[in-house]
């Protein structure tokens, strides 16, 4: 029984869109026990996201950095997806297109079965070298104070996107094309704060989509989206998702 009162004219729009975009930010991460940025459990409470996140910071104290991204690394080693990234993945098959645009790092969406997903600021799962650039899978965390070095003597990073640095430029460029061409373009778990990804929603706005943002704030995007549907994505996803599976007669 859904609890949330999903528009005629939303369902309607899902049912003949040809392309939607999901554009998803650390809300839907949170039901996981991952916690988000700005939140009050946020990570960032204790420290401003440019003394950690950011390059400076990094050169300044690598060892801090490793610290930081190792705790949050164990902490999603620990943690499952949500039923709000498993209604994303089921949702998939229901259209020509759709698209996942993640500015998490966290590989949630994937391991929910989302098969095209595009992550805009990177993967903590994957580290690199800054020297030779060649990628350090598996790589076991740093202990304590300690940074880890490439065979060839050169540091290893976190391949992470930075504040002040360009983000990967194929998913840019894939998922602004996206945004382009979506039927409904969903905002989902986000601030809406961080350039260029928050962008996107106005781009899909602008080139005709259906704009629906998900989020128990609202935030400064709310003004600007067809609708607003107020609350957690891991209880308002799935009984969307289940509201177009059982409209299309429950065909896949
Ligand atoms: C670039 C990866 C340029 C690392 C991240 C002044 C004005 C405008 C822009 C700038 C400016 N000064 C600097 C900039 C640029 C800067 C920027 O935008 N800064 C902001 C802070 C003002 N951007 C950059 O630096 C970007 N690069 O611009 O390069 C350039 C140009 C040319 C040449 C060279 C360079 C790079 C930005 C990427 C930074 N990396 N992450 C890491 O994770 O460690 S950013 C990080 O924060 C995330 O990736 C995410 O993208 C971002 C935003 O966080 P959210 O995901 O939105 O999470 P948040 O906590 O904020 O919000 C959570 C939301 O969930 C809330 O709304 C909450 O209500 C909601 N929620 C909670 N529970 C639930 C829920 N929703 C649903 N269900 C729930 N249950
Ligand atoms: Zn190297």
């Amino acid at each position: 029984m859904s609890t949330t009162a999903f528009s005629r004219n939303l369902l309607d729009r899902l049912l003949k869109a040809d392309e939607v975009v999901a554009f998803t930010g650390a809300g839907v991460s949170a039901e996981s026990g991952v916690p988000t940025f700005r939140g009050t459990d946020g990570i960032w409470s204790k420290f401003k996201p440019e003394e950690l996140a950011s390059m400076e910071a990094f050169m300044r104290n690598p060892a801090l950095v490793w610290e930081w991204y190792a705790h949050r690394r164990a902490i999603i080693g620990d943690v499952r997806p949500n039923a709000g990234h498993e209604a994303l993945a089921r949702m998939e098959p229901l259209f020509s297109r759709f698209t996942v645009v993640t500015q998490n790092i966290d590989n949630l969406h994937r391991r929910a079965g989302s098969r095209r997903v595009h992550e805009l600021h990177g993967n903590i799962e994957r580290s690199y070298c800054m020297t030779c650039l060649k990628q350090a899978p598996g790589l076991d965390l740093p202990e304590r104070g300690s940074i880890p070095r490439c065979a060839c003597g050169g540091v290893i990073r976190p391949d992470v996107v930075w504040f002040g640095e360009m983000l990967p430029e194929e998913e840019w460029e894939a998922s602004m094309a996206a945004a382009g061409r979506a039927d409904v373009f969903f905002s989902i778990g986000t601030s809406a704060v961080v350039y260029p990804a928050a962008s996107l929603p106005y781009a899909a706005k602008r080139s005709g989509a259906y704009l629906v943002e998900i989020n128990p704030e609202p935030t400064p995007l709310t003004p600007t989206s067809d609708e607003y549907l107020q609350g957690p994505s891991g209880s308002i996803l799935p009984e969307l998702c289940e509201l177009l599976v059982s409209s299309r007669g429950g065909k896949r």
